[in-house]
C-alpha cells in the first residue's frame, strides 16, 4: 500500500516529508523518479498529471488534487472513470485567495494605477473618490473561495453580489443563480471577479458579449482559469476603453509565453498564477485526513462531480 505524488512545477520532495511526517505508518513514492512498481499504488496525490499517468496505477483508490481546480486531473483523457477525484479544500489557501481579491479590488476602488501614473509624471491630482458603498463588486463563483472574498468584501462596506450554478442566500450579499441570471449580475458590476472552476459550461465565459454588458469602464479580476477568458475580446474591451483594467491571475497557457501582448498592455494588471496556493505545512493535515478517510472507507470532503467539472 503506498501513495504517489504526481506534481509538476511544485516540491514533490516537500509534499512528502509533511505527508510523511502526518502519517508515519505509510509509503510516500515521488513520480516518476521514486515510483515503485504500479500495483502498489492505491491514492495519487496530484497537481498537473502528465496524461496517461493515473492510468497506469491498476489498484488506485482516489486522486486527490493538490488544488482547488481539478480541470487539471479530469482533461487527462486516461483518467481511470470509476476512480473518485478529491479537490483540495483548504482554509490557508482559502485566505491567500481573500487576501488578493481585497487587494485588487481596493487597488480598483482607490485608483491605484492613476495615481502611479500621475507619480510617474510628478502630477499632485487628487481624483474623485466614491465610497466603497457606492461600488459594486459582483463575483462569479459563489464557492469555497468565492463566498469566502464575496464576505470579506461586504465587511468593507462595497455592495456586493455572486453568481452560482445553485441558488444561495448569504446576508448582506446579492445572490444570481443560473444562466438567465449571470447577465444581470454582470451588468451591475464595476468590479467584476471571476472565480468560477473551469468546465464545459465556463470556458470561454468572460468573452465579447459579457465584457460589453458591464458598465463602461469597469474592471476585471480574473483568478479562476485562464480559459475562462477570450484573449482577443478582453484586449478589444480594453483598447476601446469599455474596460479600464483587468488583474489577470491565470492564463491560457502558463508560464505567459514571453511575446505575450498581455505582459506591456498598460490596462493589465499581471501575476504568476500567485494568487493562492497550498503550502506543505499547512495543507500536509488535510490530505493525511483524506488519505485516512480514504484508506478506512469512509466518504471524503470535496468530493467531484465528474459530471459537472468541480
Ligand atoms: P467551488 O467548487 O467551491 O466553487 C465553485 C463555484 O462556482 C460554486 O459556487 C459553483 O456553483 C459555481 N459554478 C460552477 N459552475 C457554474 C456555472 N456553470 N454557472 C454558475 N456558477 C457555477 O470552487 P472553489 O471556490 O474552491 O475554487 C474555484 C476556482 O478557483 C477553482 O476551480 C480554481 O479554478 C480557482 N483557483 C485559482 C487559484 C489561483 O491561485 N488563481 C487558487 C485556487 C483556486 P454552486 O455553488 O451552485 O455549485
Ligand atoms: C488551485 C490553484 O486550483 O492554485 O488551487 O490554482
Amino acid at each position: 500500500m503506498a501513495v504517489i505524488i504526481i506534481c509538476r512545477g511544485e516540491d514533490p520532495e516537500g509534499w512528502k516529508a509533511a505527508l510523511e511526517t502526518e502519517l508515519p505508518d505509510l509509503k510516500f513514492r515521488v513520480w516518476p523518479h521514486d515510483a515503485g512498481p504500479a500495483e502498489d499504488i492505491d491514492i495519487a496525490v496530484v497537481w498537473q498529471p502528465p496524461p496517461g499517468v493515473l492510468a497506469t496505477f491498476p489498484r488506485l483508490r482516489a486522486v486527490l488534487s493538490l488544488g482547488a481546480g481539478v480541470e487539471h486531473v479530469l482533461d487527462d483523457p486516461g483518467l481511470p472513470h470509476e476512480v473518485p477525484v478529491i479537490r483540495l479544500i483548504d482554509p490557508g489557501l482559502r485566505s491567500a485567495m481573500v487576501e488578493f481579491v481585497t487587494m485588487e479590488v481596493l487597488r480598483h476602488h482607490r485608483q491605484e494605477s492613476a495615481y502611479r501614473l500621475q507619480q510617474s509624471r510628478r502630477e499632485w491630482n487628487l481624483l474623485h473618490q466614491p465610497l466603497a458603498p457606492s461600488r459594486h463588486v459582483g463575483i462569479l463563483g459563489l464557492g469555497y473561495l468565492g463566498r469566502a472574498c464575496a464576505e470579506s468584501l461586504r465587511n468593507l462596506g462595497f455592495r456586493v453580489s455572486g453568481w452560482s450554478a445553485s441558488p444561495k442566500s448569504i446576508e448582506g450579499i446579492g445572490t444570481y443563480a443560473g444562466d438567465q441570471e449571470l447577465f444581470p449580475l454582470v451588468e451591475r458590476s464595476d468590479i467584476l471577479v471571476c472565480l468560477l472552476p473551469l468546465t464545459a459550461e465556463t470556458e470561454d465565459i468572460i468573452d465579447a458579449t459579457l465584457l460589453g454588458a458591464m458598465p463602461r469602464g469597469a474592471t476585471l479580476i480574473n483568478a479562476g482559469r485562464g480559459r475562462h477568458v477570450v484573449e482577443a475580446d478582453l484586449l478589444d474591451a480594453l483598447d476601446s476603453g469599455q474596460l479600464s483594467h483587468a488583474t489577470l491571475d491565470v492564463f491560457r497557457e502558463e508560464p505567459l509565453p514571453e511575446d505575450h501582448p498581455f505582459w506591456q498592455h498598460p490596462g493589465i494588471t499581471l501575476f504568476p498564477h500567485a494568487a493562492a496556493w497550498a503550502l506543505p505545512e499547512d495543507a500536509s493535515s488535510i490530505l493525511a485526513g483524506s488519505i485516512r478517510q480514504i484508506l478506512a472507507g469512509e466518504s471524503v470532503p470535496g468530493g467531484v462531480d465528474r459530471r459537472r467539472g468541480y
